[in-house]
């Protein structure tokens, strides 16, 4: 049995089959969630594509598969500091994987609530975290899930978290200034320089992955079982922007393009962000080291997106189209973008990109819930400008 891991958010698009995925590699696997992420859909009125089991029911099932590499959960909420320390105090794992945070820009920019939710939630769930490790595991390595989006779109290369600069004659080695596009982001930006100061005056370490947009919904142990499944979304808050152009091509609808899709973003498989964290996992930092690594594996503009996803769907004989609207959000249009990913291919990660044969297969997976598609859930409801407190249509 390899080392003990604690997943926070083990619930979630990424925590569940990352749970999965290193228990069937031998680690001893813990979860905690709190159910937010299931609350917030309630909230704001979506659901994922397909039926997503309970956490008790998806791991009495897993245990019951899986009687070597059996996972472990805790049901509480990060915020509450005694639930946390008490976990971490009897679990004492070695690595502690975080994606237990809000995950929507959108649902950020709905009004001051929701971005107060967002930014208390994140940011004094993580300093929970980062108290309970000083007190309890200060040698284990914190693999905290960031954000592309932290950076924005500068009209500069963008490195993996740190540059040298040399200023009036002076040299420094400073964290890569930040300019992200929502409360959300902004969320991120402030656990950065939390986890940062930590590893600093504390001595912990930590990983930070600054991820780019994820996509997909299939990995090695989801297609296991269908209580295994995680969630897929399409909608206006929590769909990412491939999955809800998928979404939109098996239902007959244009896809949705943000004001004239020439923004850039980065972009990753969901089977990649496994292997991500597991390579994170395999070579940890040393005490006081906060690293950055910048998790992306290709970037597009979203009309590059749509227009790879059309290629694929018309060939199927769908009649997908693009769809023009005018971007509820802020953000930049055209622009510079040239951001690196060497540490991760360095430590070894062998890409699984957005091929034709990929979006093939991913489009008749989706199609096969095409019944449950609520096609209201396309129009984004949220407008940077203007963020409404009610979610109305
Ligand atoms: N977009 C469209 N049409 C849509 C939806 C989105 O044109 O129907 C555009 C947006 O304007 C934006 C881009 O696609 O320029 C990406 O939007 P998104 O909703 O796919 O992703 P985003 O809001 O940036 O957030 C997502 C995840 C978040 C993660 C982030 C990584 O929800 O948790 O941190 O991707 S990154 O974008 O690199 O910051």
């Amino acid at each position: 049995m390899k080392h003990k891991i604690l997943i926070l958010g083990g619930d979630g698009y990424l925590g569940w089959p990352t749970a999965m995925h290193l228990a069937k590699k031998g680690y001893k696997v813990s979860i905690i969630d709190s159910f937010s992420k299931r609350r917030l859909e309630f909230e704001v009125g979506v659901q994922p594509l397909s039926k997503i089991y309970t956490l008790k029911q998806r791991i009495e099932k897993w245990n019951i598969l899986f009687k070597k590499n059996k996972i472990n959960y805790y049901i509480g909420d990060l915020l509450n500091h005694k639930f946390l320390y008490e976990v971490i105090k009897m679990e004492k794992p070695k690595s502690i994987v975080h994606y237990a945070e809000q995950p929507s820009a959108p649902y950020s920019m709905g009004g001051r609530e929701l971005c107060f939710f967002t930014q208390h939630n994140n940011v004094m769930g993580s300093l929970n975290l980062l108290f309970a490790m000083r007190k309890y595991v200060p040698n284990a390595h914190l693999i905290k899930l960031g954000t592309m989006g932290e950076y924005g779109t500068p009209n500069l290369d963008l490195e993996e978290g740190w540059m040298n600069i040399k200023y009036k004659g002076r040299k420094e080695r400073i964290l890569f200034p930040k300019k992200p596009g929502s409360f959300y982001h902004l969320s991120k930006v402030h656990d950065s320089h939390n986890i940062e100061y930590c590893c600093r005056i504390w001595g912990l370490r930590s990983t930070d992955l600054n991820q780019g947009v994820v996509y997909g919904v299939n990995t090695n142990e989801t297609i296991i079982d269908k209580k295994f499944s995680t969630s897929f979304h399409y909608d206006d808050i929590f769909g990412t922007v491939i999955n809800r152009f998928v979404a939109q091509t098996v239902v007959g609808e244009n896809l949705t393009i943000y004001g004239n899709g020439d923004q850039i973003r980065t972009f990753l498989n969901i089977n990649d962000t496994l292997k991500c964290i597991e390579l994170s996992v395999k070579n940890p930092p040393k005490r006081g080291e906060y690293r950055v690594f910048n998790q992306f594996t290709e970037k597009f503009s979203i009309k590059q997106i749509a227009q790879r996803v059309i290629n694929v769907a018309n060939k199927k004989g769908y009649k997908t189209k693009i769809n023009k609207l005018k971007n509820p959000r802020i953000e930049d249009s055209k622009h510079y973008y040239n951001p690196i990913n060497r540490s991760l291919l360095k430590l070894g990660l062998k890409p699984q990109l957005l091929s034709k044969s990929f979006l093939n297969e991913f489009i008749d997976y989706v199609a096969k819930y095409k019944s449950n598609i609520d096609k209201s859930l396309f129009k984004p409801r949220i407008k940077w400008n203007k963020g409404t407190l009610r979610l109305k249509n």
